[in-house]
C-alpha cells in the first residue's frame, strides 16, 4: 500500500516536473484578501492573532514591507490590478453597487488575458466587484455577460460585488448557480422589490446587528441586512457560513483540473470584509470577535491550498502571491465584536489610517511572493504595487504588451523575484484624494473633507494644507515636514500633476 502510494507520488512529481520543464511556465496563484491590514498577520508583527499557515508561506517567500494596493478601497484597487491603469484616471471606478455594469474594457490587455496569451488556463474564484453585463438593468436569470470570462478568465466562480451587497448569489461563468427559474431574481438599488423583509423594517430578524447610521438594513438574507434590495432566487442565495468553504472548494477544483498545464488562478477571498460570518467551527476561536475569527478562517484556507499544491507535487513550479485589496477597518457596517473585542490588536500595524484613507495603512498591505527554489526567501524593502503584476509577468513570460495597454504598470519583476531591492521609485497612492511617494518622501495633496471618517472611525489623511512625510524616519506619518521643505513639496506636487496630466494609454 505504502509503495503504491509512493509510486503514485513519484508519478505526480514527474508529470508536474515535465509540464514545467516543457513549458517553462510556472503556475501562478494570486491570492487577494479583502480588507486585511498590514498588521493583521503574525508574520507582519501581529501578536494578538496567530496565522500559522500564512506565516509558513511567508517563511518560504519574499516578504515585502512596502507592498501596495493601488487604492484604499476595493473596486479601484482591483481595477488597477486587472488593467494596469491607475483607477483614478477613469470615471466610475469607485466602490460599485452590486448591479453595476462591467467596468473593465474587453479589448485591452488585462492581467488574466496576458496569462491566457502566454498559454495559461486562467481562472478566478471569489469576489469580483468590477461589474457585470452592459447595463445596470439586467436579467439576472439568463446569461450574464460581459464579465470575468470576457476580460481574460477561461473559468469564473464569483460573487458579483461584496458579501454585504445583493445579489447574494454565486455565478459560475455566465450563470447564477442553483437558480430555480420559477423563482426569478430581481435586484434594485433604488427601491424595494418583492416581499422579503428588510433590516430596517424587521431588525428583530437579524442575527448580526447592523451598525447605526451605516445602512446595511435593506433585504435580509441569511439573517443579515444587506446593501440593496433583491427578490426571488431563494435556492440560489448563499449561506454566509459556507461562503469561504465554497470558494476554497472551487479553487481546489480548478487547481486539480489544471494541474497538468500551466494555470493562473486569481483567488479573491472575502475575508475579513463585512459581514463577517465565519463557519461555525471558527466562531469564537480568535477571542477578537468575528473579524479575528474570519482571519483565522482565511489563514486555514491558505494552509489547505498549500497542502493541495504540495500533494500534487506542484510546490516547485507554482508561484503563490498573497496580498490584500486595501487596508483594514473594524466597524464597516455591523456590530460583530471587531471593536469591542479588539484586545489591543493593531490591524494597521505601525501605520496611520486604514481602509478609505490616503494615509499609509490605506494601501500598504501584506505582500508575499513564494516560488521555492527560484525566489530566495527573505524580507524586501522594495516599493512594489499590485498594478505592476501585468508588466512584471509580461517580462517573466516574455510577452509584449500592446502600446497603450496597462499604461501605469511598471516592470518590477527584478524586485518581485528578489534580484533587486529597488522596486518603483514613484508610486501614486489613491484614497479619496491622491498622494505621491518618491523614494522615502510622501506628499499628500491638499483636499477638502473630514479629518476622520467618523462612521468607521478612520483618519482620512485629508487636510487643506499640503502634507509631506519622510517615510523612512517617520513611517507613522506623524511629522508633517511640508513647512520645513517647501521645495520638496513643490517638486512632488509638480510631479503628481505631471503624472495626472499624462493621459497616455486608454481611457
Ligand atoms: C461602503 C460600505 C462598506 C463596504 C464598502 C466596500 C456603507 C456605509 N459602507 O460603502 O460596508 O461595503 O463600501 O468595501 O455602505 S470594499 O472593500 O468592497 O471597498
Ligand atoms: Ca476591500
Amino acid at each position: 500500500m505504502a509503495s503504491t502510494r509512493f509510486a503514485f507520488f513519484c508519478l505526480l512529481l514527474l508529470s508536474s516536473i515535465s509540464v514545467y520543464a516543457q513549458t517553462g511556465k510556472p503556475n501562478v496563484i494570486f491570492i487577494c484578501a479583502d480588507d486585511l491590514g498590514y498588521g493583521d498577520l503574525s508574520c507582519y508583527g501581529a501578536t494578538k492573532l496567530h496565522t500559522p499557515n500564512i506565516d509558513k508561506l511567508a517563511q518560504q517567500s519574499l516578504r515585502f514591507t512596502n507592498g501596495h494596493a493601488t487604492s484604499s478601497t476595493c473596486t479601484p484597487s482591483r481595477y488597477g490590478l486587472m488593467t494596469g491603469q491607475y483607477p483614478w484616471r477613469k470615471q466610475g471606478t469607485g466602490i460599485l453597487p452590486g448591479d453595476a455594469a462591467l467596468i473593465i474594457p474587453t479589448d485591452k490587455t488585462t492581467l488574466p488575458s496576458l496569462f491566457r496569451k502566454a498559454g495559461y488556463h486562467t481562472g478566478i474564484v471569489g469576489k469580483w466587484h468590477l461589474g457585470l453585463g452592459t447595463q445596470v438593468e439586467k436579467n439576472w436569470n439568463g446569461n450574464i455577460q460581459p464579465g470575468p470570462n470576457e476580460v481574460g478568465f477561461d473559468y469564473s466562480f464569483i460573487f458579483p460585488a461584496t458579501a454585504d451587497r445583493v445579489p447574494t448569489v454565486f455565478l459560475e461563468n455566465h450563470n447564477i448557480v442553483a437558480l430555480d427559474k420559477s423563482d426569478p431574481i430581481k435586484v434594485n438599488y433604488e427601491e424595494k422589490v418583492g416581499n422579503d423583509p428588510t433590516g430596517k423594517e424587521h431588525p428583530e430578524l437579524l442575527k448580526l446587528r447592523s451598525s447605526p447610521g451605516q445602512g446595511h438594513d435593506q433585504t435580509i438574507v441569511n439573517g443579515i441586512g444587506r446593501i440593496g434590495y433583491m427578490s426571488g432566487g431563494h435556492t440560489a442565495r448563499w449561506t454566509d457560513e459556507e461562503l469561504s468553504l465554497t470558494f476554497l472548494t472551487k479553487a481546489q477544483q480548478f487547481i486539480h483540473e489544471n494541474s497538468k498545464q500551466p494555470f493562473f488562478l486569481y483567488f479573491a477571498l472575502t475575508e475579513p470584509h463585512v459581514p463577517r460570518m465565519p463557519a461555525t467551527i471558527f466562531k469564537g476561536k480568535s477571542g477578537l470577535g468575528f473579524r479575528g475569527d474570519a482571519i483565522l478562517q482565511l489563514d486555514w484556507t491558505i494552509g489547505e491550498i498549500m497542502k493541495q499544491i504540495a500533494s500534487l507535487g506542484l510546490s516547485g513550479n507554482t508561484i503563490i502571491i498573497f496580498t490584500s485589496d486595501n487596508g483594514p477597518v473594524l466597524d464597516d457596517g455591523y456590530q460583530d465584536g471587531a471593536v469591542t473585542q479588539l484586545n489591543d490588536h493593531t490591524p494597521s500595524g505601525p501605520f496611520r489610517g486604514g481602509k478609505y484613507s490616503i494615509l499609509e495603512a490605506g494601501t500598504r498591505v501584506p505582500f508575499i511572493i513564494s516560488w521555492p527554489g527560484k525566489i530566495k526567501p527573505g524580507i524586501s524593502p522594495a516599493m512594489v504595487c499590485q498594478i505592476d503584476m501585468t508588466s512584471s509577468f509580461a517580462t517573466l513570460l516574455r510577452q509584449t504588451i500592446p502600446a497603450g495597454d496597462a499604461p501605469d504598470s511598471e516592470d518590477t519583476w527584478a524586485a518581485f523575484s528578489g534580484k533587486s531591492k529597488k522596486g518603483r521609485t514613484i508610486l501614486v497612492e489613491h484614497g479619496s484624494i491622491l498622494s505621491i511617494v518618491q523614494n522615502h518622501w510622501k506628499y499628500i495633496e491638499p483636499g477638502k473633507g473630514p479629518k476622520i471618517f467618523s462612521k468607521v472611525d478612520i483618519e482620512s489623511g485629508i487636510d487643506e494644507q499640503p502634507q509631506l512625510y519622510d517615510l523612512d524616519k517617520d513611517p507613522g506619518e506623524k511629522n508633517n515636514l511640508a513647512a520645513a521643505h517647501p521645495e520638496k513639496v513643490k517638486e512632488l506636487a509638480d510631479l503628481l500633476q505631471k503624472i495626472r496630466n499624462n493621459q497616455a494609454g486608454f481611457r
